[in-house]
């Protein structure tokens, strides 16, 4: 298994219900290694861009109205396999079929309000990454747990 680098998000209902802390907790205890974090606003013309596959669905606007209705937390992580293993943490899209234990699962009840992101590929990681971080945002450092987490 590869290096990789996904983008999470944590969603305006996420930021507005005071889950920031632990949602950061489940990807930080895990292992993985942040390397971008901000609050942000975001414009609509950026939602639009990072939504864009979504563009002809019916429930696009109301999408694109929800993650721009307050700020977001935008993040980068790294790690061997993060892309999947991040989507795992994360459970479904709709969170009533979201196992218990993950963060849809345990703390999000509708689809519409599902409190965080996460890239489906390390293609779209690369790719919302470079959209939602200028350069200079990202830090290429060391976790001094490193050599225990990685073999
Ligand atoms: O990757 P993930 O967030 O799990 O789902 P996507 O199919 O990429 O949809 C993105 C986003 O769109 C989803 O998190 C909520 C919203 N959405 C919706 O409001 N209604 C749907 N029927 C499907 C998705
Ligand atoms: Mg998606």
């Amino acid at each position: 298994m590869e290096v990789e680098e996904t983008y999470i998000m944590i969603k305006p209902d996420g930021v507005q219900r005071g889950l920031v802390g632990e949602i950061i907790s489940r990807f930080e205890k895990k292992g993985f290694k942040l390397t971008g974090l901000k609050l942000f606003q975001c414009p609509t013309e950026l939602a639009q861009e990072h939504y864009k596959d979504l563009q002809s669905k019916p429930f696009f606007p109301k999408l694109i109205n929800y993650i721009t209705s307050g700020p977001v937390v935008c993040m980068a992580w790294e790690g061997v396999g993060v892309v999947a293993s991040a989507r795992k943490l994360i459970g479904a899209t709709n969170p009533l079929n979201a196992e218990p234990g993950t963060i849809r699962g345990d703390l999000a009840v509708q689809t519409g309000r599902n409190v965080v992101h996460g890239s489906d590929s390390p293609e779209n990681g690369k790719r919302e990454i470079a959209l939602w971080f200028k350069e200079g945002e990202l830090c290429d450092w060391t976790p001094v747990q490193e050599p225990w987490v990685k073999e």
